[in-house]
């Protein structure tokens, strides 16, 4: 088995999305080991978007991750959990993003795409740590 993190952004809290996303995963088989709605602080944010620091969305990314509450999350599955939960969210820009997936579903912005998944598993565990410094895998 394998964990990554999963963050429901702000656009899915506002939506009324958090358990029509939960579903799909939990449909899956998948399991959640931590979930919880927080209020992220900006330096959060930076820390976990690091890797944009720069760009030209990076100001407007950290602005959104922390205009209202987020669910934050661990999900365990198969060795390939990561990947799987990549696949489920789609695209990164919502329009370009396959039926069948979240964003493809229920999203239509490149910006508000409603949900962040670890892109690998150094990643999983490295937002895992800076989001539940706590957690230890079961
Ligand atoms: P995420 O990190 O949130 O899971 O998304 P991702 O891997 O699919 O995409 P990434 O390239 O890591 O971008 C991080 C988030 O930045 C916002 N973004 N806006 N306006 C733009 O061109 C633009 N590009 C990226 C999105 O919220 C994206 O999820
Ligand atoms: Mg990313």
């Amino acid at each position: 088995m394998a964990t990554t993190f999963i963050i429901l952004k702000p656009d899915a809290v506002e939506r009324g999305l958090i358990g029509e996303i939960t579903t799909r995963f939990e449909r899956r088989g998948l399991r959640f080991l931590a979930f919880e709605l927080r209020q992220l602080e900006a330096s959060l944010v930076q820390q976990h978007y690091a890797e944009h620091r720069g760009k030209p969305f990076y100001d407007d990314l950290v602005a959104f991750l922390t205009r209202g509450p987020v669910v934050v999350g661990i999900i365990e599955g198969p060795a390939q959990v990561v990947e799987m939960v990549r696949t489920m969210m789609g695209a990164t820009d919502s329009a370009k993003a396959a039926p069948g997936t979240i964003r493809g579903d229920l999203a239509m912005l490149v910006d508000e795409n409603l949900i962040h998944g670890s892109d690998s598993p150094a990643s999983a565990e490295r937002e895992i740590g800076l989001f539940f410094p706590e957690f230890r895998p079961v």
